[in-house]
């Protein structure tokens, strides 16, 4: 069954870019709402367990140093098609190739380095957030 929540980070280098401001502004003017809220930072540990499911990938161990560099901002979204919706708002993983007015096209400078994570299914989105927030931090 679809839910209407999604799981976001603004990744160490759009935080480090001063790009939090906008970055929210964006998301809550395309109608999500937040939900959960936070400015926190990885541990390599954290990070390897939020990525085991890259481990085997090549780009494994420089995502997770990336992902554990700096603070980042967390945060659960509600809308209707949550994690669709915020996929296509994010846009491609590859910044090259994000479509115009997407977060990433704005603000991410790599492919690595891509500025924003977004949930891929409801599953991982449900995860994902319990991996952040307690439910008392989940409104
Ligand atoms: P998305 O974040 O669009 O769901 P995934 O799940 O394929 O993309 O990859 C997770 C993260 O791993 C990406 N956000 C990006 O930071 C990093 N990544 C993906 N592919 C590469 C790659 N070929 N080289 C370096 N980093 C990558």
């Amino acid at each position: 069954m679809a839910t209407n929540r999604t799981f976001t980070m603004i990744k160490p280098d759009a935080v480090a870019n001063g790009h939090i401001g906008n970055i929210l502004a964006m998301i809550t003017k395309a109608g999500f709402k937040i939900v959960s809220l936070k400015l926190t930072q990885m541990t390599v540990a954290d990070a390897k367990a939020f990525y085991a499911v890259h481990a085997e990938r090549p780009f494994y161990g420089e995502l997770v140093e990336f992902m554990s560099r700096g603070p980042i901002v967390a945060a659960i979204l509600e809308k209707d098609n949550a994690v669709s919706d915020f996929r296509t708002l994010i846009g491609a993983t590859n910044p090259a190739e994000a479509a115009e007015g997407t977060i990433r096209k704005l603000y991410a400078t790599s492919l690595g380095e891509n500025a924003v994570h977004g949930s891929d299914s409801d599953e991982n989105a449900a995860i994902e957030g319990a991996f952040h927030f307690a439910g008392r931090e989940q409104f």
